[in-house]
């Protein structure tokens, strides 16, 4: 696919409400759409960062660095086969994942469109339809958090995740679980705790929770190893898993016995595969994670969510629950089984709301050939 031009618009969403974890509290959702023609076909993609470095290191500003500067020269006007000739056009560039990821997804969607298939049929998924949970952030009170757990459940979620943060966490998840005994109910501490600090997780141990998300730092593969060892509770790794040798690695160490998959952590929807195969091959469970996306990046977690091994709810919630107005046309709603119907249409299968998208937009930039 000849790559005629690229744009990227950096984007301020509105949440319906605060989203509040052990590393901050966002009431906008900064991201970046990416836009790229190519043979009279329009691609899109999203790319998750953040505009704090405060999930990993990555921000809406260093991405638009890395995207303008360094990644645009070395695939405008150039024609790209497919994602791993453009994850190997990219390999110079160490580390910023979350930029290259939402360009891979553009040319996913691009693909799609190209081949008359849907992203779920490219990446070969089996299902038509994803289990899905919700992600409720850090609450004011324990109160507040069973009443927002219970909305929710009233909407049909059938699996809750919880943040939890130093002085936010047993009493939280134990407050949840007295209120909700046979909820399917897990914790995400964000790389809150130190080796040392962990000991005040051991009563989570005994409250049935699925997993308990991401403890310690990002680097620490060899820490969640022995924190593993002192918990019946399966670890599974977020922030650590930032590509498949690093997911050979927490199975090798057996760091953790569930892995939450995003493929902008990972550099893109062709490492989230390869995750995602390596571990069906070692029998380790995968779901699929969430950066509050909009509904370009929700159509591309759904569509990743209906690989096989994917066998947890994903956080991925219906549009409702992050945006009143969402740039997309098509928004994803819950069914009654709390799942989200798998997108149908071509690439992504979704069309953007132009009006929308106008509105939420701080900056936009395009490059484009010369020719
Ligand atoms: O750790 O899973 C996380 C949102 C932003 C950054 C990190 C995380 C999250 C979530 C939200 O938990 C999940 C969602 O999109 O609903
Ligand atoms: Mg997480």
């Amino acid at each position: 696919m000849k790559i005629e031009s690229i744009t990227f618009q950096h984007l301020s969403m509105p949440l319906v409400s605060p989203f509040e974890t052990s590393f901050g509290r966002e009431t906008d959702r900064e991201c970046i759409l990416i836009t790229i023609h190519s043979e009279g076909l329009i691609g899109y993609g999203e790319c998750v960062a953040s505009r704090d470095p405060g999930y990993n290191y990555e921000t809406t500003g260093t991405a638009l660095h890395i995207l303008k500067e360094f990644i645009t020269p070395l695939i405008i006007e150039k024609d790209i086969i497919d994602a791993l000739d453009f994850q190997e056009r990219v390999s110079g560039i160490r580390g910023h994942h979350l930029a290259k990821a939402g360009v891979e997804m553009a040319l996913w969607d691009l693909l799609g469109k190209r081949e008359g298939k849907s992203l779920h049929e490219l990446l070969g998924g089996v299902r038509e339809k994803v289990e899905v949970g919700v992600s409720i952030g850090i609450q004011p009170s324990a109160q507040n958090l069973v009443k927002s757990v219970t909305d929710y459940v009233k909407q049909g979620y059938a699996r809750i995740k919880i943040k939890i943060k130093p002085g936010r966490d047993v009493d939280d998840a134990s407050a949840v679980r007295k209120e909700f005994p046979d909820l399917r109910l897990q914790v995400d501490a964000n790389s809150a705790y130190t080796m040392q600090d962990a000991r005040i997780l051991t009563p989570l141990d005994k409250l049935n929770l699925l997993l308990i998300e991401q403890p310690l730092f990002e680097d620490d593969i060899w820490d969640h190893h022995k924190l593993q060892e002192q918990f019946e509770t399966p670890i599974c790794l977020d922030e650590s898993i930032i590509t498949p040798r690093h997911a050979r690695y927490a199975v090798e160490m057996k760091a953790c016995r569930i892995i939450n998959i995003k493929a902008g952590r990972l550099g893109g929807l062709s490492q989230a595969v390869m995750v995602h195969d390596l571990c069906k091959n070692v029998s380790m469970p995968v779901w699929c994670g969430g950066m509050l996306e909009t509904g370009v990046g929700r159509a591309s977690n759904i569509a990743l969510a209906s690989l096989s091994n994917f066998v947890l709810p994903g956080d991925i919630s219906a549009s409702d629950r992050y945006y009143v107005r969402d740039i997309t046309n098509e928004r994803f709603i819950l069914n009654s089984d709390s799942t989200i119907d798998v997108p149908r249409g071509a690439g992504l299968g979704v069309t953007i709301d132009e009006d929308v998208l106008k509105e939420f937009t701080l900056s936009k930039i395009s490059f484009s050939s010369k020719a």
